[in-house]
């Protein structure tokens, strides 16, 4: 999955792809390197974002969306609002990826439910917790990856309860979000406990701060985002052999040849040639 961020403030492409001649280049761009799957944002979720308002969400995203859909690119919107992704939806949306995991609009599950639409789900704790950057870390009571799996759980329950087809469900462990270094690695090492639930899994580690903060320099500077890009390749093809259904990353190309390698090594076998 190729991350398109129509925002003027997402950490690590804010403000590139304002432009919609420009999302459209850089989404079309993402599918030459081998992208599956294009994720349009209009809605930063970076710690102290501010929520932008809902008609320039839909704005930001479904003239992207309206484009790569008649290229044929299939396209999932990045929206915790029922009414964008129901626009998404009436537009060819083909997944919705809702950061709060249907927690944050109470209609957003039922939107899902009524287009038979496939949905990811991912942790999330709280709209405190993130976005006005104040609470930080949650409490996981010494075991992230345990409450992180219960409250997916609960969240794929609460959207088949609502009618979401259980074959529509990915689960996200929201690496990040409310979450230090030492939770997002414990998460991706216990990957296993989340595939193991049978849903679809999706890893979206890439860029973010705890990759910089893992390659710091030796003065304790750490990583710039432009320079996470190796090692964010280097999580997917980690993510792959884990069983991940699919990673959510910002520079494609590294992360499809990292795929290519997890395979031939899971199966032992060269995939061509
Ligand atoms: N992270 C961000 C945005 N959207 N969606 C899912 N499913 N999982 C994530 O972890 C996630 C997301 C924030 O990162 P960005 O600013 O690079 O988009």
């Amino acid at each position: 999955m190729g991350v398109v961020n129509v925002t003027a403030d997402s950490f690590s492409d804010g403000g590139r792809h304002l432009a919609f001649e420009d999302a459209v280049a850089h989404a079309r761009g993402l599918i030459a390197d081998g992208a599956d799957l294009i994720d349009v944002g209009g809605e930063s979720t970076r710690p102290g974002a501010l929520r932008v308002d809902e008609s320039d969400e839909q704005r930001r995203v479904l003239p992207l969306l309206r484009a790569l859909r008649a290229d044929g690119v299939p396209v999932s919107v990045d929206t915790m609002r029922a009414r964008v992704a129901a626009s998404a939806l009436a537009d060819g949306a083909t997944v919705i990826n809702d950061v709060s995991g249907g927690l944050a609009d109470p209609d957003m599950l039922a939107v899902v439910a009524e287009h038979r639409a496939p949905v990811i789900l991912m942790h999330w704790v709280s709209p405190d917790d993130y976005r006005t950057g104040a609470g930080g870390r949650a409490d996981y009571g010494g075991d992230v990856v345990g409450a992180v799996r219960d409250h997916l759980c609960r969240r794929a329950d609460a959207a088949i309860a609502a009618g979401v087809d259980p074959e529509h469900i990915v689960l996200d462990p929201g690496l990040g979000f409310a979450k230090d270094a030492r939770d997002n690695w414990a998460l991706l090492h216990g990957l296993d406990q989340l595939t193991g639930l049978g849903f679809p899994v999706l890893v979206a580690a890439s860029r973010k701060r705890f990759i910089g903060s893992l390659l710091q320099d030796a003065q304790g500077r750490v990583r710039e985002v432009s320079g996470r890009d190796a090692a964010t390749a280097a999580i997917t093809a980690i993510s792959a052999v884990a069983g991940a259904w699919g990673v959510r990353v910002h520079d494609v190309a590294p992360s499809v040849d990292a795929v290519k390698v997890a395979a031939a090594w899971t199966s032992g076998r060269a995939g061509t040639n």
